[in-house]
């Protein structure tokens, strides 16, 4: 299976990007963590997004908070699919966060995801792999139905209290 690449502006963002980790490890997926800031380090982020494909991955999700220039400055040096988590790191509670990340040119595109949204990022990186890997289809498929089942066992519940 290709690997996902998780990587964050900042280690200040890991408490919410761990909610990415949680679920590419909760479908099995081989994940590797760094971080890496567009501005302050752009020349290892360059070095990373350049050679992220011939290293074996098949998606990055990239977190920044403020000006969040990271996702779309990886996108722009690889051709695998980017996926963006605005992180809230500001006055502005994650609206520029999201702005920076969501308004990219076209012909670079970078998938994103709602402020501080890393539990979706983990599952649309789990789908975007599940496209060339059937086994890992079969899990997120199964996931999906339990979820169904839990909100109507949840449905039947409340209409029994409330009948
Ligand atoms: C961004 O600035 C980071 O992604 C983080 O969300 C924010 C604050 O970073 P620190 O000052 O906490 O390192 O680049």
């Amino acid at each position: 299976m290709k690997k996902a690449a998780v990587i964050m502006g900042s280690d200040s963002d890991l408490p919410i990007v761990k909610k990415a980790i949680d679920v590419l490890k909760q479908f099995g997926v081989p994940v590797e963590v760094r971080v890496l800031s567009a501005h302050r380090c752009a020349a290892q982020v360059s070095e990373f997004a350049s050679n992220a494909e011939k290293n074996g991955f098949g998606v990055i999700i990239a977190a920044a908070g403020k000006a969040a220039h990271l996702a779309g400055a990886i996108a722009g040096q690889t051709p695998l699919p980017v996926i963006g988590i605005p992180i809230k790191a500001s006055a502005l509670e994650g609206m520029d966060a999201l702005l920076a990340t969501v308004q990219m040119p076209a012909g670079v595109p970078v998938a994103t995801v709602a402020i501080d949204g890393a539990a979706n990022a983990g599952y649309l990186a789990v789908q975007i792999l599940a496209v060339g890997d059937g086994a890992l289809m079969d899990k997120f498929k199964a996931f999906r139905a339990e979820q169904t089942e839990k909100v109507l066992q949840a449905d039947e519940k409340i209409r029994g209290e409330f009948a």
